[in-house]
Formats: structure tokens, C-alpha cells, sequence
């Protein structure tokens, strides 16, 4: 397809996208970048970082949790980005953070649309999802051994296309825009912006400018959210990140309450700015 290679043209000099290995069809790029980053025995250790596996179609896209991501060919982008940050495995949730926050700037650039994050892992766009990120990370010891960074994102699809149970909540920039949209365009903006927020990330931490940043760009500040987690649900209004990437609520006694690793979910139950009610969006951190 021509457009990888306009891709592979952009990105031949970066870290982010200098190989890029494409799939007219696949079952699940973050599975085939996770057998990459392994390596066989034979190939030693593995693919190197910034590799990027990218796909027109997948059949078995992941979602979180066992559920799985819409990946109809032809419209979209499904890929996923093999990095080996040198930093304790408590820590890379935070990279989910960061990718969103250079996801929501690049596809606010190529779309001239407000992209906006809600924690942890979604793009928002008009109070609906444009995109999801999907972090794996395989550990060694307490340290991290590589992240699968994979990142789905609804590009061309059209409104007519999509399945009845994602109409109300899903999204695309064509949706929105109505405009096509180069997905070779919104790729190299993506890469362009997440090696931007991964570099400052290995040099500085999870910044508190990065962390700003993830509050400018956040959809649920200041709303009444749900959030179910192990130890049962609890409502409050969401104040935004915590200098960890904890997500902070404030509950109904006036306590200011943390969110973090684990099994966190989190439920909307008021209406957004479109009057769409989103009550069944579970994350985790
Ligand atoms: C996510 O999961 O949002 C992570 C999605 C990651 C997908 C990428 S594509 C490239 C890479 N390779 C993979 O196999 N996966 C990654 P989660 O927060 O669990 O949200 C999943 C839920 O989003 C589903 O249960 C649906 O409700 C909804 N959904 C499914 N497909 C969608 C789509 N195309 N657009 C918007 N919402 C969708």
C-alpha cells in the first residue's frame, strides 16, 4: 500500500516508526509485536525498540480485560509500538498516560478537532471514543523488559459502518470532520508526538509538566464520574492526576480519594455535553 511507504519515508530517520513491519491482515498487532519483542532463541533478543507492527485489518483486535477492538479494513489505524524503557514495572502504567496525551495532541493536529484523554486509556472526541490504548508490558524482575504500546484509532471509518453496539459511543474524525483523513498523516503525527513525550519520559519521569498537560487535555476534570475498583465503587468528581499518574476524586464527604494500579474501572453515569449517557466503560490502570 502506497501510504506505508509514504509513512516509512517520514518516519525512516526517528526512533518511533524507523522499521515498520505492515499486515494487510492480522490477528492482533500487539500479540505479533509481543512474539517480536520476545524473539526466538535463534534471533537472540529480540526486535529492537521504536519497531512499529501496523495493520489494515486485524480479526482479533484487543481491547482491555478480554474484550476486543473493532478493526473493520481499509479506514483506520491498529498498531503497535515495541519500546524497552529502563524503568520499574510500577511504573509503566504512566506510559499509557503519555501516549495519550500525544495522541490527543496528534489527532487535534491533523484533524482540527478537540481530541481530549480520559483516564486511562481512551480518546475522547465530542464526548465520544476515538481512540483506545492497549500498554502490555512483560517484566524482569522488578524492572520492565519491554511495553507493547498498542493504539487503535478510528480514522475513515464511516458512521454507516459502524456496528450498532458502538453507534452511540464510538466515534471517528471522518465522523466529525467529514473529511477524509491520510493515515499516513495521522501515523507520522502520532509517532512525531509520542517519541516527543517518550524521550522526555526517559530523561525526565512522569514530569509534572507531563502531568499538567494530561489535566489541560483531560474530558473528565471537574465531572461526576463512577469509579468501580476491587474494593466496590465509589462517585466523586474527578480532579485529575495525582504526581503519579493517579487518577484523584473528590467523594461525597468532601475526601479527596486516589485511584491506581490494579483493577480500577471507572463508570459515567451523568450525561456528557452531548446528552449521549455512557454508564458501561470500564479501565484499568
Ligand atoms: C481499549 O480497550 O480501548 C484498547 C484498544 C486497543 C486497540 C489496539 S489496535 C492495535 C493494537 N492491537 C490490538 O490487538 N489492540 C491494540 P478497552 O478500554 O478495553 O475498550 C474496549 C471497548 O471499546 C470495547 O468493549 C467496545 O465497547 C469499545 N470499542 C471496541 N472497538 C472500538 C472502536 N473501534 N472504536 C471505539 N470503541 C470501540
Amino acid at each position: 500500500m502506497m501510504w506505508i511507504e509514504d509513512l516509512r519515508q517520514t518516519c525512516r530517520d526517528r526512533l518511533i516508526g524507523n522499521e515498520i513491519f505492515f499486515f494487510s491482515e492480522i490477528d492482533s498487532t500487539n500479540r505479533e509485536a509481543h512474539d517480536r519483542a520476545r524473539g526466538g532463541a535463534r534471533e537472540g533478543t529480540g526486535a529492537r525498540e521504536g519497531t512499529v507492527i501496523l495493520a489494515d485489518f486485524q480479526s482479533r483486535g484487543k481491547g482491555r480485560r478480554g474484550r476486543s477492538w473493532e478493526s473493520p479494513p481499509g479506514a483506520n489505524l491498529y498498531l503497535s509500538i515495541i519500546l524497552r524503557p529502563p524503568i520499574c514495572s510500577s511504573h509503566a502504567p504512566q506510559i499509557t498516560l503519555l501516549a495519550g496525551v500525544a495522541a490527543a495532541r496528534a489527532l487535534s493536529g491533523v484533524s482540527g478537532l478537540e481530541c481530549l484523554v480520559k483516564w486511562p486509556n481512551d480518546i475522547f472526541l465530542r464526548g465520544k471514543k476515538l481512540a483506545g490504548i492497549l500498554a502490555e508490558m512483560e517484566g524482569e524482575g522488578s524492572k520492565v523488559r519491554f511495553v507493547i504500546l498498542g493504539i487503535g484509532v478510528n480514522v475513515n471509518w464511516r458512521r454507516e459502518d459502524f456496528p450498532a453496539d458502538l453507534g452511540v459511543t464510538a466515534t471517528s474524525l471522518h465522523a466529525e470532520s467529514g473529511k477524509e483523513i491520510s493515515r499516513a498523516a495521522a501515523a507520522a503525527g502520532l509517532f512525531r508526538e509520542l517519541e516527543k513525550e517518550y524521550t522526555a519520559f526517559l530523561r525526565e519521569g512522569f514530569s509534572a509538566r507531563l502531568r499538567e498537560e494530561w489535566n489541560r487535555l483531560s474530558w473528565i476534570n471537574g465531572k461526576q464520574v463512577t469509579l468501580s475498583s476491587p474494593e466496590g465503587t465509589l462517585s466523586g468528581q474527578a480532579l485529575g492526576l495525582d504526581t503519579d499518574g493517579a487518577l484523584l476524586l473528590l467523594d461525597g464527604e468532601g475526601k479527596t480519594r486516589r485511584f491506581i494500579a490494579g483493577d480500577v474501572s471507572l463508570r459515567r453515569m451523568d450525561n456528557d455535553e452531548n446528552g449521549t449517557q455512557i454508564n458501561t466503560d470500564e479501565h484499568r490502570f
